[in-house]
């Protein structure tokens, strides 16, 4: 069996995704209220360790979990104008408290900035509350008007999102950049690549002064919004007269950013490495790293699945994430299908001939390649498959993004290429919004923004891709979700 290409699934990616997380155990959306799903207990795992690498990330930055409430008065979303315009129709609301109407009605929140906003000005009054970095792992309502798809698009979905107040602008600048960072460090280790762009301002969140997006592509050509770091300025400070008082006795707003990852976070992974076997997980965050299984012939099936549970339970001690298939009703060759659905990133295999030879079998999930490998290293071999193993998803992701990334200066090209569903395409452009937005429509495809990247901050030297004055930027175009 070779490595099924990405490409040849490409086609029916939509289908695809359904099937395999029904399948795969992830996540059931079969709910009855559109754009809710169950997390399936193997899903809720994977769910658990892609969160855990988030936290730890921010938690080494200074950032401190808390949780806040979910419900927003309106009074208070209605706080920041350009906020509540971007979000009042996203809304589901509660009017009624038991029976009665209530006075005031309640937002389920789409997001928090309102919900942080009351409190943050009662507690910040000195600049020595400052920083004050929080985060917060939720999930957040909102009435999404496209086609609802399982995780990607969602009326309710997870949502880690991180508030911060800084003292000045350049703080929170600072801190923009640290977000980044952090998001960087998040999809590289689950071995996904991204393009990172400044959305242009008519896409921009609303209540933002600028957003910084990460894109990612699926196999059927269209992007992925995955994160969003955002710089709020002062737009919600001044909207909650949350301020601090300065060393001089003078007071100011506080300068604030926010940043979010939900469910697609865990999506990507999925996306990106599955095949047409199912799911491959990168081991870091594979609930299940290796899976035993003892193949069994005539006589011999109770030595061999000793065996096989010694070998598991040595890898258990050794820090690894271990288990031995030993279901009797079902093959060996059943037992590699249901594992390898499921994203094992190694299987072992074990046999009579094997024991008399003190060996195993290592499969590696990505390659399907095959190895043998004496028991006394086993471990040893295992950490170095394993290591090998995600830095070769991740190399195979950037590949595979950079070669559905295209430049080109011409507007037919351009155009056919998205008719392809190519990937994303590079532009020169003005600046102007109005060659923006007028290139969405002819190209009929999204403006992703600017590419934020630092090796893509070099001036161009070349005329916008429609009114043919002196580009500015780059810009880059896709079909999205
Ligand atoms: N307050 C900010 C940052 S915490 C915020 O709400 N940003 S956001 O609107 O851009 O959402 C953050 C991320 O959530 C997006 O980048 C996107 O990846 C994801 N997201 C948005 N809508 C949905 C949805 N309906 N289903 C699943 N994920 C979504
Ligand atoms: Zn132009």
């Amino acid at each position: 069996m070779a490595k099924v290409s990405r490409e040849k699934w490409s086609k029916q990616f939509g289908e695809w995704f359904r099937e395999t997380l029904i399948s795969a155990e992830i996540m059931d959306y079969r709910y009855p209220i559109k754009g809710c799903g169950v997390w399936l207990p193997y899903g809720f795992q994977i769910r658990r360790n892609v969160f855990q690498i988030i936290r730890d990330i921010l938690d080494a930055t200074g950032h401190k979990e808390a949780l806040f409430p979910l419900l927003i008065p309106e009074t208070s979303l209605e706080k920041e104008a350009e906020h509540v315009r971007g979000f009042e129709a996203q809304c589901f609301w509660v009017t009624q408290g038991g029976q009665k109407p209530l006075k005031i009605k309640y937002a389920l929140r789409p997001t928090s900035e309102t919900i942080l906003g009351p409190m943050l000005h009662l507690w910040i009054r000195a600049h020595t509350d400052l920083p004050l970095k929080l985060y917060q792992i939720v999930t957040v309502f909102r009435y999404e008007t496209k086609a609802t798809r399982p995780i990607l698009r969602m009326r309710e979905f997870d949502f880690k999102e991180a508030h911060t107040s800084h003292a000045t602008a350049e703080e929170a600048e600072a801190e923009v950049k640290e977000e980044i960072e952090n998001y960087k460090k998040f999809f590289d280790t689950l071995c996904v690549a991204y393009k990172i762009s400044r959305r242009p301002e008519w896409d921009k969140f609303a209540g933002a002064v600028y957003t910084i997006a990460f894109d990612m592509l699926c196999p059927d050509g269209r992007t992925l919004q995955i994160g969003t770091v955002h710089n709020l300025g002062q737009n919600f400070s001044k909207a909650f007269d949350v301020t601090y008082e300065k060393p001089d006795g003078t007071h100011e707003h506080v300068w604030q950013t926010c940043a979010g990852i939900s469910g697609r976070g865990i999506a990507s992974v999925l996306i990106t490495h599955g095949d047409d076997h199912g799911l491959v997980l990168p081991p870091k965050i594979a609930p299940t790293q290796i899976i035993v299984i003892p193949i069994p012939y005539k006589e011999k099936s109770e030595t061999v699945n000793k065996k096989a549970l010694e070998i598991t339970e040595k890898l258990e001690k050794a820090g690894f994430r271990a288990k031995t298939d030993t279901r009797e009703d079902i093959t060996p060759g059943a037992k590699y299908y249901h594992w390898e659905l499921r994203g094992v990133p190694i299987r072992i295999e074990i046999g009579p001939r094997d024991i008399e030879k003190n060996e195993v079998t290592i499969v590696r999930r990505d390659t399907l390649e095959r190895e043998t490998c004496k028991i006394e290293n086993l471990g040893n071999e295992l950490r170095v498959i394993m290591e090998k193993m995600a830095l070769e998803m991740r190399r195979e992701a950037w590949e595979w993004l950079e070669k559905h990334t295209y430049r080109t200066s011409n507007l037919e090209e351009a155009k056919q290429l998205i008719k392809e569903r190519a990937g994303i395409i590079e532009v020169p452009w003005c600046g102007a919004p109005g060659c923006g937005q007028e290139l969405e429509e002819i190209i009929d495809a999204r403006i992703l923004g600017t590419p934020e990247e630092e090796e893509t901050q070099q001036e161009i030297d070349d005329k916008c891709i429609l009114c043919n004055k002196t580009a500015k930027t780059l810009i880059r175009i896709a079909l999205t979700y």
